[in-house]
């Protein structure tokens, strides 16, 4: 999900970048390369940059247009602290959701993902998007919510409607054709 994200932010600033598979050689290069084991990794023009959130903003400083943040002080610090909420936060439910294996672990992540689209639902109510574009907070709750469909097949419950307009918004905006798909796009 983390590398989903930031592969939508490259293309929203049309940035050619080359993918480097590091399940191919279990993460070996990548230990060598930055003594950790997460991906997201960039090497960007021989400079290390590491973790999503990172990598997002470092892009967005040398490439300005079609800012992944929203105008003006005030919105882009929520966004920050809404794009923090869902790698932090969603992606804890997901992996809850993805491991869960018994009757009692599934019903206590459904309930942890009820509470997660209730909030989502509220946030959504009458809005396209978070902030008055397409934002960092909107790609970040879509890649988390876009695993949840397509990895862990975990269908959202319809009586979200704002959550599953949400994704049909972004899965056209994005030029999904489906929710299945993985977004591999060049450019948007
Ligand atoms: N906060 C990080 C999270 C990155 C992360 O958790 N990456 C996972 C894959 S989605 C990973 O590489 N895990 C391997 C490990 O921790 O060994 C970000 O936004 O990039």
């Amino acid at each position: 999900m983390f590398c989903e994200k930031v592969r939508i932010v490259f293309a929203m600033k049309k940035v050619p970048y080359d993918v480097i598979d590091v399940r191919k050689d279990e993460r070996k290069s990548l230990l060598e390369y930055t003594n950790q084991r997460k991906v997201p990794t960039l090497n960007y023009n021989g400079e290390c940059v590491i973790d999503s959130t990172v990598i997002s903003a470092r892009l967005e400083k040398d490439y300005p247009q079609n800012s992944i943040y929203p105008d003006g002080p005030a919105n882009k610090g929520l966004c920050l602290a809404l794009e923090d909420w869902s790698d932090e936060v969603l992606v804890h439910a997901n992996h809850a959701m993805r491991r869960a294996d018994t009757t009692d672990t599934k019903q206590k992540a459904e309930a942890e993902w009820d509470a997660h689209f209730n909030t989502l639902e509220q946030m959504y109510t009458g809005k396209k998007f978070i902030f008055e574009r397409m934002s960092i907070a909107d790609i970040s709750i879509f890649t988390q919510l876009h695993y949840l469909c397509a990895a862990v097949k975990y269908d959202i419950p319809a009586k979200y409607k704002n959550v599953h307009a949400f994704m049909e918004n972004m899965r056209q905006t994005l030029k999904l054709n489906s929710l299945a798909d993985s977004f591999d796009a060049p450019s948007l």
